[in-house]
């Protein structure tokens, strides 16, 4: 593993301490989580009685390959706790998220917790967010006219693609990866985005962070 993994694995395998018996755990995305859950599972064999509710398809298989119990918003209202990665992270704890492209449900479940805890390796730790393309996601029909008004905004937008063929979000909506250079004020941008008919959500998470946890290669720490 590379020492990037090695600070992934760290991260993700800490954030379980704060799991406790009886919690509904909002379960985020990508490859820092994988290690969460992967534990979590190691926890649930021990005894750990706990429920999860999943951010992606990708978060659900790998739920149900590692044993920890789903459920759904059918059943829970409120979260205990949600544990999710970022792409970027700055000083006050402002996130650019959805380099996976799972940023609508990551938010409702972000929204939906008690207690919010990121984890991240130490190069997703940024002075101003903004190098790291901040995906928005946008419904289909008319996304053409949707990305132009993002682009009078600032933004140089790119439809996200896999391959040749668009990129398709678990909710059936398209993603365009916005450049807008530095970001000094993430909450007026997020603001200013999401009053655009046909955006659904932006990759930018603004007030509501409780918890950083940062993994270097050979330890995982609380960022203060
Ligand atoms: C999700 O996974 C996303 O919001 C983010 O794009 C990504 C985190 O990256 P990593 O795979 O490095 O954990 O949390």
């Amino acid at each position: 593993m590379s020492e990037q993994d090695d600070a992934k694995k760290l991260a993700g395998e800490a954030s379980v301490e704060h799991i406790e018996d009886g919690m509904t755990i909002g379960l985020g995305s990508g490859s820092t989580v994988y290690w969460m859950i992967r534990k979590i599972g190691e926890c649930v064999q021990d005894g750990l009685e706990v429920k999860g509710i999943p951010s992606s398809r990708q978060t659900k298989e790998w739920a149900n390959k590692f044993g920890v119990p789903l459920t759904d918003f059918a059943h829970v209202q409120k979260l205990d706790i949600a544990i999710d990665g970022a792409d970027e992270v700055d000083p006050q704890w402002n996130l650019i998220k959805g380099g996976g492209g799972a940023l609508v449900r990551e938010k409702i479940i972000a929204a939906a917790a008690r207690k919010f805890v990121v984890i991240v390796d130490e190069s997703k730790l940024v002075t101003r967010l903004g190098a790291f393309k901040l995906p928005v996601e946008i419904l289909p029909f008319g996304w053409e006219t949707t990305a132009g008004r993002i682009a009078e905004l600032g933004g140089e937008t790119v439809l996200r693609l896999v391959g040749d063929d668009v990129f398709v979000s678990d909710n059936g909506n398209y993603i365009v990866d916005c450049r807008f250079g530095g970001i000094d004020d993430p909450e007026t941008l997020h603001q200013q985005l999401k009053q655009l008919t046909g955006v659904v959500e932006t990759g930018l998470f603004t007030e509501m962070v409780d918890e950083v946890i940062a993994g270097y290669k050979d330890q995982a720490k609380p960022v203060s």
